[in-house]
Formats: C-alpha cells, structure tokens, sequence
C-alpha cells in the first residue's frame, strides 16, 4: 500500500501536466533557462490570444497556468508560455521580459539545453565573414561584415535567426565589441515587423544576436545582414605567443522558418593578422619564468633564474595597466595585489630578453 502511494505521488510530480503547468515568464520554452532561442518562439506565437494568467506578472517565479490557451507551438508546448507577463497577448511587452530576465535559471523542469542543428558546409547555405582586410594593429580596430547566405546558396523561408559570435575575450576591449544588423538587412528590409536583440557577453568574447519576424511572414534571402566591430587591447603584440591566433567565428546558429522547423546553416570563421607581429624573437628562456599561485587570492609569487625581470605591469582586459613595480630583488619577487578586484589579468614582465604576458586570475 505504501509503495503505491509512493508511486502515485511519484507519478503525479513527474507527469507532464504537473512540469508543465507553471510559466517562469521569459522561458518561453519552458527548458529552464531564458535566452535568445526563447525570442524565436515568441515570434512564432506573435499576436495569439488567450487566458489571462490569474495575478499574472513578469517576476521571476513560476506562476499557474490556470486555463491552456487554444493554440501550441509544433512541438505541443501551450502558447500560454510565451505570454509572458499574463495580460493574455503574446506582444513586444513579452520580448522585454524575455531582455529582462535573459540567463535567469529555473529548476521547476529537468533542464534541456537548446538543440543546435548541425549543417553540412558546402551543400547548406552559410555565414560568411569578409572584410578588404583582415589587418589590424595593436589597439585599433576593425569592422568585419557579416553575410547568412548568397545569391548561390539561399536561406529558404527564414522567420528568425539567433547566431553568436564568438572571439577570444584576451586580446579584445571588451566593451567595444559590437553587433548592428543592417537597416536593410535582406530579411529584414521589406517589413518593419520585427523585434531583434544584442545579448552582450563580451566579457567572455561572445555576442549573441537574435531575431524574429513578428508577421508569421518568412522571407527567401542571402547576403550581407550587418557588420560586427572589435577594438584589439593596447600592445597585443607583447601578449601574443607563437600559437595564439585571433579568430572570430560564428557558430551556435539556429534559423527557423514559418513553420518553425529549423532550416541548417552552417557557421564561419576568419583570422585577424596583428601588423607587426613578431613571434619568432620570442626568447625560450622567458618560459621558465614562474608566476604562483594562479588563480590568486592576493599574494603572487615570481621566479625566474636565468633573466631578472625589470618591471612588471598588470593588465585589465579593457587593456588598462591596474599595477605596475620596477623590480630589484629580481629573481625571486612577491606581488602585493590584495587591492586589485576579482577578475582575469594579463601579467607582463619585462626583461632584457624581451617580454613575457601571462594570463592571471584574481579571486
Ligand atoms: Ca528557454
Ligand atoms: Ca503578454
């Protein structure tokens, strides 16, 4: 008799009416995590109708779906989710809920990370990066455009498409990274029907841009769709060693079409060459310098026998020097960086032999 219990209560809390019941507004659908995929379902569901939630709100916390709505996304998830705030209109008032509570998690069902397409380069259509050069000196910058599709391989019936673009936050001003899709961008340009948002992570060199038509109306296109621009940190040729590259690639790519099936797409990637860039004067005696621990807590210990080190500086990824020490005592040296914030830092010490750039993270 108990285990029966046990089983009926099991069943109950595991059934999918009970996980699916409870709207946690910007997950729109309903995989626990809010993001710019939850965007492609809402414009799917743009302008359906249905209950109001009762108390309904934008607060991050899960709220009854007290009547389904009559409508479901291909997948058999209710529209009821994608109205966000309960006013029961799926509108632009749900878009800015879904900006509102981006990354925001929930535990209510088991969590299932967004299915990403895989598409076959050279027979899918494509993004292409291009650019009359991809040069760029230390601390300047470049502006690269962005192309989904061509004239030879078209995005048939695109309704919304996420992408993100993706760089190695060392070596780039990570708040001068940016995305704008162009005003007459080939999806875009016939209709103003339209919301698009930036997800900014360029902290962690990734930019994510999301779209979606909000007029059911797909469009047939290919071609340029914006331009993405980066600022190279100060000096990046002291922190370059011989295998860092500077790629920008474009992948995570979803696209789907009217009837919200996911069309392939396949990504792209390109390598920026820093002008004057100069690896091969590179000294192998400056491997031997060690920095420790690493990650810090404050205390950074320096040992380097077979060349003194002269200065050192420490290098926000803005590119700004937060510390800098001549050096006397150098070959073995304790840094003092309990005042410095958490957060990554490039290292540079500067010897005779030229210098070393160590990426260090304070605690
Ligand atoms: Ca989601
Ligand atoms: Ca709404």
């Amino acid at each position: 008799m108990k285990s029966l219990l046990l089983f009926a209560i099991s069943f109950l809390c595991f059934s999918p009416n009970c996980l699916t019941q409870t709207v946690w507004p910007g997950d729109v659908n309903n995989n626990g995590i809010v993001n710019e995929i939850d965007l492609l379902y809402l414009g799917f569901a743009y302008n359906e109708r249905g209950s109001q939630r009762i108390d309904g709100n934008s607060t991050w916390i899960g709220q009854e779906i007290t009547t389904e709505w009559d409508g479901t996304f291909p997948d058999g998830l209710n529209f009821a989710y994608a109205d966000c705030n309960g006013d029961g209109v799926v509108n632009e008032a749900d878009a800015t809920i879904i900006e509102t509570n981006l990354t925001l998690t929930h535990d209510d069902v088991p969590f299932i990370s967004d299915e990403i397409l895989t598409a076959t380069s050279g027979i899918d259509p494509s993004f292409t990066i291009t650019s009359p050069s991809f040069e760029v000196a230390s601390g300047g910058s470049i502006e690269l455009d962005i192309n989904l599709g061509s004239d030879a391989a078209l995005v048939d019936s695109l309704l919304g498409v996420a992408f993100t673009i993706n760089v190695d936050a060392r070596f780039f001003k990570t708040d001068r990274t940016k995305f704008e899709l162009d005003p007459v961008a080939w999806f875009s340009a016939s209709s103003d029907q339209n919301i698009s948002l930036v997800l900014d992570n360029s902290a962690e060199g990734k930019l994510t841009f999301v779209y979606t038509a909000t007029d059911k109306k797909a469009v047939t296109g290919g071609g340029f769709i914006g331009k993405v621009s980066f600022v190279l940190i100060e000096d990046i040729v002291d922190f370059l060693v011989k295998e860092d590259t500077l790629k920008v690639a474009i992948d995570s790519i979803t696209i789907v079409d009217n009837n919200f099936e996911k069309i392939p797409v396949a990504g792209a990637c390109v390598e920026l060459e820093v002008i004057g860039r100069t690896t091969s004067t590179y000294n192998p005696i400056l491997d031997k310098i060690k920095c420790y621990p690493n990650p810090t807590n404050g205390w950074l210990l320096i040992k380097s026998e077979e060349v003194a080190i002269e200065e050192v500086e420490l290098v926000n990824t803005l590119g700004q020097i937060v510390y800098q020490k001549r050096l006397t005592n150098s070959t073995f040296q304790s840094l003092d960086l309990q005042h410095v914030p958490e957060g990554m830092y490039w290292l540079r010490m500067i010897t005779k032999l030229g210098t070393k750039s160590t990426p260090i993270q304070r605690l």
